[in-house]
């Protein structure tokens, strides 16, 4: 069928779903020319599975286990079960939360890489069986899926391969060295049947089938599953363990049928954790092997589907991409004073360009000790899923004229057109204002082909250009400022084959007070201005600042309370010794963000004392500039700063540098000293691996400590690394 319509010299015809074609993965053949390879990629389309899960767009990803507790990015596997203390667990919280934020599916980290499990296996004590959660009677995993069942979400399983416990323990099974026999999955335990009697025989050591066991537990007890998450990231190894992936793969498609599995041939990371997606998002994607068959799955970076990259390629295939982010510094939850939460703008800013960039938005919120999302984090979201109803939820083109395959609601019908020939033009009753305007392409039946396109709107009897995108996929979100018109052309320039277009929508949003940064200069001058952020009102030459009134204020407070309309107005640049100041801006009716910063003591006299790369010397480390960074070379990875008069500390922050990821500090001890010769430890600190996120961490004593010198040392740097790096370090009064 497709290929009767790719012989059509000119056509816009309306198809539905029932007419799909196409392959999830094509390989390329030696004869094939590069018009071939792009006629390929432009049959390459998703499974059900996976298109089920494009729509899923918004997800929240939910951390949550003995890290909670001990305050650790990454836990060591020797935790004692008795630490997870947990008295209240309010799932329900957490899913009405993330409904309200318009979230589809909670994806839980069953078990991080510390071990520890969070419902109740049969094939391990360590974990909530061995806890004072509910007398060990306690299933987490249960009480979600309960939450998730009620509040309408789908459920996702994160269990990592990594596993510290498995490792560290005598009896571990990571590493074992045991031998590959045949073994039944799963293990019959006694007293403890499965309703599911569905069994496997796979060929594995003892930690594959440890993970197989699990697996069954988990995708046969706790309802359907829709995701499996498996973590690439791996503290530790032993024993050149390996994994049977195929074996797992082969397990979860016959028990969760409907079940993507990120990490391997079904969804990939997009390759940071800061909520970045590319300019050009492709689905499609190469392999130098057939990825069925393969057992791992390297991370993948750069660009993944340009022409260019095809043309290499001996094997096409679909694979969307997560974008995945916390709510919070780090992934687990730590403490509700320095532990930063971002803004509604910043989720919302990012929400637009993952889910408008052809990509899944799996954002993480962890639970508190309490067992909830703490207020501030669901104060965000509520605003950031009010903010996604307010824009999205209203289509401005509802009474609009034109191709009505792409106007209507109707998922499954779609135009098929020509490249710079076919146009569309949307004609209004009368005109709208907006800045916002989405696309989807057809990409259950035609797979990923748009290359450019182009949004032009009829203003002062002439057309004008609106904004313009590359790739489009599943769903673009073009920004722009506003534009108001009756009259809309929608252009696709460049794509593979015959572009298919399933949807076009326009919005309003309504422009907020900006998010505000603050920062202070080397001699304690503190400045708070507009966020300067790569969303660029460019299009119309104006800038962000343009788009709002002259009514705006920043106020802002340095006494912890948040600042109101009676707040000091912020006019020129203040003095400041030490500690927190919050700000927000106001516009006529309108509230922007809160911004917080803390500011450790003014470091103007200070001096510092290192060994050096010879480039990225000592005094980086405390010039009150970000920019710039120490790096110890291949010296000792250690700081010593002078304060030049006796202080009482009660902690400190570090700022790694942005984009420098040798000597990141992943686990480190802090010294103090009243002289300089003698020292005292004040303690070790863990800031888990920063490379995927380098965000300023800060870590707070156990008690004040007195002293004038301060020496940081380096014990683990993160990948390996041998020497220190710091960009900026605070020291907290
Ligand atoms: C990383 C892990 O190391 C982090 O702890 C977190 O789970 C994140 C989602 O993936 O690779």
């Amino acid at each position: 069928m497709i290929n009767k319509i790719l012989t059509c010299a000119f056509c816009v015809l309306i198809f539905t779903a029932a007419n799909a074609q196409g392959q999830r993965t094509i390989k390329i053949n030696s004869e094939d020319s590069h018009d071939d390879i792009i006629e390929k990629a432009a049959l390459v389309v998703p499974t059900a599975n996976q298109y089920a899960y494009k729509k899923l767009e918004f997800t929240c990803f939910v951390h949550f286990g003995v890290n909670t507790f001990t305050r650790k990015e990454w836990g060591d596997g020797f935790e004692d079960p008795k630490i997870f203390n947990l008295q209240n667990l309010d799932t329900d919280q957490w899913c009405r939360t993330a409904k309200e934020a318009g979230m589809k599916l909670v994806m839980f980290t069953a078990k991080h890489h510390d071990g520890f499990v969070l419902w109740q296996s049969r094939y391990t004590k360590h974990g909530v069986m061995s806890s004072p959660f509910k007398d060990g009677k306690g299933d987490v995993l249960k009480e979600l899926a309960a939450s998730c069942q009620k509040y309408g979400l789908k459920l996702g399983v994160y269990l990592s391969p990594a596993d510290l416990y498995q490792i560290e323990n005598k009896e571990g099974l990571y590493g074992n060295l045991s031998e590959y026999t045949e073994r039944v999955i799963p293990r019959p335990i006694e007293g403890r049947p499965f309703a599911n009697k569905t069994s496997f025989k796979f060929k594995v050591d003892d930690y594959n089938e440890y993970v197989l066991n699990q697996l069954f537990e988990l995708l046969t007890e706790y309802g359907p599953i829709h995701e499996v998450w498996f973590d690439g990231a791996h503290p530790k190894r032993k024993g050149d363990q390996q994994y049977n992936y195929l074996a797992w793969k082969k397990l979860i498609q016959t028990l969760a049928p409907e079940a993507v599995i990120f990490g391997k041939e079904d969804v990939r990371w997009c390759g940071n954790e800061s909520g970045a997606t590319r300019e050009s998002e492709w689905d499609v994607v190469t392999f130098d092997e057939d990825p069925h068959q393969m057992n791992l799955f390297p991370d993948m970076h750069g660009d993944l589907g340009s022409r260019e990259k095809l043309f290499d390629a001996k094997y096409l295939h679909y694979l969307p991409a997560e974008t995945d982010t916390s709510i919070r510094e780090g992934w687990f939850y730590r403490d509700e004073t320095d532990q930063k939460v971002r803004s509604a703008d910043d989720v919302f800013d990012i929400y637009e360009r993952s889910v408008g960039g052809n990509a899944t938005f799996l954002l993480n919120i962890p639970p508190n000790r309490e067992g909830k999302f703490s207020d501030e984090d669901v104060s965000v979201l509520k605003e950031v899923g009010k903010r996604i109803r307010e824009t999205y939820g209203n289509d401005l083109l509802k009474n609009a004229k034109g191709e009505s395959a792409i106007l209507d609601a109707n998922e499954d019908s779609y135009v098929l057109g020509e490249n710079g020939k076919d146009t569309f033009i949307i004609t209004l009753p009368k005109t709208i204002t907006l800045n916002r305007f989405v696309l989807q392409e057809a990409i259950q039946t035609h797979g990923q082909r748009i290359e450019k396109h182009a949004l032009d709107a009829w203003v002062n009897d002439k057309w004008e250009h609106v904004a313009e995108g590359t790739t489009i996929g599943y769903k673009k979100i073009l920004r722009f400022a506003d534009v108001t018109a009756n009259k809309l052309r929608v252009r696709i320039l460049k794509s593979r084959s015959k572009f298919s277009l399933s949807k076009v929508s326009a919005h309003y949003y309504t422009p907020r007070p900006p998010q505000l940064s603050i920062n202070r200069n080397l001699n304690g001058q503190v400045t708070i201005a507009p966020k300067k952020s790569d969303f660029g009102w460019k299009l119309h030459g104006e800038g962000f600042q343009k788009d709002l009134s002259n009514d705006l204020e920043i106020r802002y407070t340095t006494d912890g309370t948040v600042p109101n309309k009676n707040s000091k107005i912020f006019t020129n640049s203040f003095f400041l010794k030490s500690g927190g100041v919050k700000a927000i801006a106001f516009e006529k009716e309108q509230t922007g963000s809160l911004s917080e910063r803390e500011f450790g003591l003014v470091k103007k006299n200070w001096t510092v004392k290192g060994t050096t790369d010879n480039k990225n010397k000592p005094e980086n480390a405390i010039d009150a500039d970000e920019k710039t960074y120490w790096n110890s070379g291949n010296g000792v990875p250690e700081l010593t700063i002078d304060l030049k008069e006796t202080k009482s500390i009660r902690g400190f922050i570090y700022t790694p540098p942005l984009n420098f990821k040798e000597g990141l500090i992943e686990k480190g001890i802090i010294k103090v000293s009243k002289n300089g010769e003698s020292w005292k430890t004040v303690q070790t600190f863990d800031l888990g691996n920063l490379i995927n996120d380098p965000t300023a961490r800060t870590i707070q004593f156990t008690k004040k400590v007195k002293g004038q010198y301060i020496r940081i040392e380096a014990i683990i740097g993160a990948g390996g690394s041998t020497s220190a790096t710091i960009a900026e370090i605070d020291i907290l009064e």
